[in-house]
């Protein structure tokens, strides 16, 4: 059965050429003809693992093609995410498996609204590429995904396939509280990363603002039922300022690229859950405005 892949960005592309080359079908699909064209010229997708290139000539449409679609693995990002899926809804089979890698929460409730017909599976993951050029990406940093269906707690039968292509892996029973813990992780580090215009360790000169973002965040956890998301929140932060001082968050990197950045699903989903809560998190929305004012007077979008 052919894993379909929605995006040729640095995670589709890393987890196309594992699978590609332990000899697993792999059909790329690319956001149109004018692209799929520039694809072919480029003669496939080129990885780069510990400075080495190599070229893998993975076969590749758009989304238009007849072909159906059994397993999905959706690779762009949060805000593409619920178009993209829409796009490619009618070529969904009856029994379809979508893999939702993005960061953040929400997009993966809007994904599942578009394929009501199809299995969901959350991913949260700590591996890391980025692209260096067109259909060129650098395995950046070796890492672990963490799968799991809120709904469906069986793991499916594909695991076996992610093992032999070295995409080190757990099922997770509950995801959610991944994602959680990692959009915690993400708003109490990423927003002030850019409003300082620092690397991570740069925060340990702002102990008194983490601490306070990390009670909210505490708080806002329990609140949305997600309570061992929340154990322990703030020594993890400070452990990954510390771990990871020298460099800089992807929010950051994204900001100094001029790249729009996934803040609706980290912060933005942050602070409209509270909301619904009736939560006060007066920093957050503090640092939400900020942050949006910020992006703004970049020309970049805050939605
Ligand atoms: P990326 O921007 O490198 O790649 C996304 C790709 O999707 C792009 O090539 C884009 O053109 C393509 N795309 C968008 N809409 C499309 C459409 N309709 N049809 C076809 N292609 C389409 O992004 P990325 O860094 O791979 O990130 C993907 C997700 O994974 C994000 O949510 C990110 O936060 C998460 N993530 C990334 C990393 C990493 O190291 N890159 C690590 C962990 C999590
Ligand atoms: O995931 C990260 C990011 O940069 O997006 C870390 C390193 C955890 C910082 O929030």
């Amino acid at each position: 059965m052919s894993w379909h892949i929605l995006g040729a960005g640095s995670l589709g592309s890393l987890w196309a050429v594992r699978l590609a080359r332990c000899g697993l079908p792999v059909q790329l699909i690319l956001r149109d003809q004018s692209r799929l064209e520039a694809y072919q010229r480029a003669g496939g997708l080129t990885l780069v693992e510990q400075g080495r290139p190599q070229l893998h000539p993975i076969a590749a449409q758009t989304a238009n093609d007849p072909e159906p679609i059994q397993r999905l693995l959706v690779a762009c990002k949060a805000y593409d995410a619920e178009a993209a899926v829409a796009r490619l809804a009618p070529r969904l089979a009856a029994n379809a498996e979508l893999i939702l890698l993005q960061n953040g929460l929400g997009s993966q409730a809007a994904v599942a609204a578009q394929a009501p017909q199809a299995r969901c599976i959350l991913a949260s993951s700590t591996e890391g590429a980025f692209r260096e050029d067109d259909f060129r990406v650098v395995f950046a940093g070796h890492g672990h995904t963490w799968l799991g269906d809120p709904l469906d707690l069986s793991p499916p039968g594909w695991l076996n396939e992610l093992e032999r292509s070295g995409i080190v892996h757990d099922w997770s029973l509950d995801i959610l509280s991944r994602l959680w813990r990692k959009l915690a992780l993400n708003c109490a580090i990423n927003p002030l990363t850019v409003l300082y215009d620092c690397r991570n360790g740069g925060l340990s000169e702002h102990p008194a603002e983490i601490t306070t973002l990390c009670a909210e965040l505490g708080e806002l956890l329990e609140t949305c039922g997600q309570p061992a998301a929340a154990t322990d929140l703030h020594d993890e932060v400070l452990r990954v300022i510390q771990a990871t001082a020298a460099n800089y968050s992807s929010m950051l990197q994204d900001v100094r690229q001029g790249r729009r950045t996934e803040i609706a699903y980290l912060l933005g989903h942050a602070c409209a859950a509270a909301q619904r809560h009736n939560l006060a998190v007066p920093h957050l929305r503090a640092l939400h405005t900020r942050l949006v004012q910020h992006l703004n007077a970049h020309g970049l979008p805050s939605q």
